[in-house]
C-alpha cells in the first residue's frame, strides 16, 4: 500500500465539495495506489453522488476508499501522511495535535475553489506556516501552466469519445434514465440554481423550429421550471410539451450517470465547479450558472473563465457566447443572446473540442497532488 492520505471535506451546501473530494480519493487511490481515507461531515449527500453507499455507516470502504462520518466529537485517530484540507474545511483540533505529533510530519494541503483568475498561479503552491512546527500549502486548480490543474481520471476522454461514437449506447442509457429520443431532437441537459433567466429561455427554445428535449435532473431549479411549465408538482420521470419543447424531469442521477448525461446531450447548462468541468471534458458547448458570491465577486471568475475559453474563438461566437452567460446569470437579455449563439452554432461546437484537447493535454489534478508530496519530500530529504 502506498502513502496515507486523509481528505476533509465539510459540505457547506449543494454538491459540489462532497462532488469533488469523492471524485480526487477515488481517482488517488485507483490510480495511485494511496490508502485513503474521505472525511465528510453530511454523509447524506455522499449518498446522492453514489447511491450504491450505504449513508447511515461510520465507516465504510467505497471504490477503494475508506469513507468515514465526520463527526463533530472526532475520536482520536492517527494522522495520514498527507492531509488535505478541501475548501478551507478547518481540520479538528485534536486531529491538527495528532499531525503535530508525528515524528514526521505529515504534508498539510488546502485545496481550493477552482478559479480561471490570473493571480491563481502566483498563489498555486505557496506555504503558509502553521503552530507546531506545520506548514500548509494552498493547492490551486486551474486551467493554464503553474495551477493544479483539472480533475480527470485516466482514460476519461476516450471512455467519452467512444461513448459519442456509438449511438446505440447513448439510446439505451436515455432509455435507462427514462428518455425516450424524439427525431431529430436537440439534446439539453439543465443544472442550475434558481434562475429568473429561465423562462425567457424556455420562451425561445419552445419557439424555435429545432425541437429540443431538455432534460433536467432534480435539483433547485425545479420551481422554475414549474412556473414556466405553469402545473402543479412535477412528477420525477414525468414529461411535458410547450411548442417544440420537450421537458422531462429525470431523478438525481449518480455522478457517473450525471457524466453520460453530459455526453449524450449536445448542450449542457451547468452550474458550480466540478459539473462545470465535468460539462468541459463532455466536449460540447456549454453555459455556466455560476455559484454566487458576495459583492459579485463572481463576476471576475466568470470573465476570466471567458477569457481563457474564449482566447483563440472568432469575435461573433466570443460575443455571442459572453452575452449568453452573461444573461444566464443576471445581466442580460436571454432571447436576444440565444438567437445570436445559434448562428454561431457549429463554431461554438468545434471550439468546444479544440477546449477539450487542449485542457486534457495539462496534467490532471490528482497526478499534480501526487508529484507535488514527492516533491515535498525531496526537499524535506
Ligand atoms: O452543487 P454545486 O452547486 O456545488 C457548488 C459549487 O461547487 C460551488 O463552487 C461551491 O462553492 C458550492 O457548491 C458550495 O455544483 P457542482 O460543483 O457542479 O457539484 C454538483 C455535483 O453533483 C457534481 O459532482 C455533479 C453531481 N451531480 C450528480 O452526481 N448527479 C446529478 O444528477 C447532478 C445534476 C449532479
Amino acid at each position: 500500500m502506498g502513502a496515507r492520505w486523509d481528505i476533509f471535506c465539510s459540505v457547506v451546501d449543494n454538491y459540489g465539495d462532497i462532488g469533488v473530494t469523492w471524485r480526487l480519493a477515488r481517482q488517488l487511490a485507483a490510480e495511485h495506489g494511496l490508502d485513503v481515507r474521505l472525511w465528510v461531515d453530511e454523509p447524506a449527500a455522499f449518498g446522492r453522488l453514489c447511491p450504491q453507499a450505504d449513508a447511515t455507516l461510520a465507516r465504510q470502504c467505497v471504490e477503494g476508499v475508506e469513507v468515514c462520518h465526520w463527526l463533530g466529537e472526532f475520536a482520536a485517530v492517527e494522522a495520514a501522511d498527507v492531509v488535505i484540507e478541501a475548501f478551507a474545511c478547518t481540520l479538528p483540533a485534536s486531529y491538527v495535535a495528532a499531525m503535530g505529533a508525528r515524528p514526521a510530519k505529515p504534508l498539510w494541503l488546502n485545496l481550493e475553489y477552482l478559479s480561471a483568475e490570473e493571480w491563481v498561479a502566483g498563489c498555486h503552491g505557496l506555504p503558509s506556516p502553521q503552530p507546531g512546527g506545520l506548514q500548509k500549502f494552498f493547492f490551486f486548480p486551474g486551467f493554464t501552466a503553474g495551477t493544479g490543474g483539472l480533475l480527470r481520471e485516466a482514460g476519461l476522454i476516450e471512455l467519452r469519445q467512444a461513448f459519442q461514437a456509438d449511438a446505440e449506447a447513448r439510446r439505451a442509457f436515455l432509455a435507462e434514465i427514462g428518455v425516450a429520443l424524439l427525431a431529430d431532437a436537440r439534446l439539453i441537459s439543465l443544472f442550475a440554481y434558481e434562475n429568473p433567466a429561465l423562462a425567457a429561455w424556455l420562451d425561445a427554445l419552445a419557439q424555435q423550429a429545432t425541437p429540443t428535449q431538455l432534460l433536467v435532473p432534480r435539483g433547485r431549479i425545479e420551481a422554475d421550471v414549474q412556473r414556466w411549465l405553469g402545473v402543479g408538482e412535477l412528477e420525477e420521470g414525468g414529461s411535458w410539451r410547450r411548442g417544440n419543447l420537450q421537458v422531462h424531469l429525470l431523478p438525481f442521477l449518480s455522478q457517473a450517470d450525471y457524466d453520460r448525461l453530459l455526453w449524450s446531450c449536445d448542450f449542457n447548462a451547468i452550474r458550480g465547479e466540478d459539473s462545470f468541468v465535468r460539462a468541459q471534458w463532455a466536449g460540447r458547448p456549454l453555459l455556466w450558472h455560476i455559484y454566487q458570491q458576495e459583492e459579485g465577486a463572481h463576476w471576475d471568475k466568470l470573465d476570466a473563465f471567458l477569457g481563457l475559453y474564449q482566447a483563440d474563438l472568432p469575435a461573433a461566437a466570443a460575443d455571442a457566447l459572453t452575452a449568453l452567460w452573461h444573461a444566464w446569470n443576471g445581466r442580460g437579455d436571454m432571447a436576444a443572446a440565444w438567437a445570436a449563439v445559434q448562428l454561431q452554432a457549429a463554431t461554438l461546437e468545434q471550439h468546444a473540442g479544440n477546449w477539450c484537447r487542449e485542457q486534457a493535454s495539462r496534467p490532471d489534478l490528482a497526478a499534480a497532488l501526487v508529484l507535488f508530496h514527492r516533491n515535498w519530500l525531496s526537499c524535506a530529504a
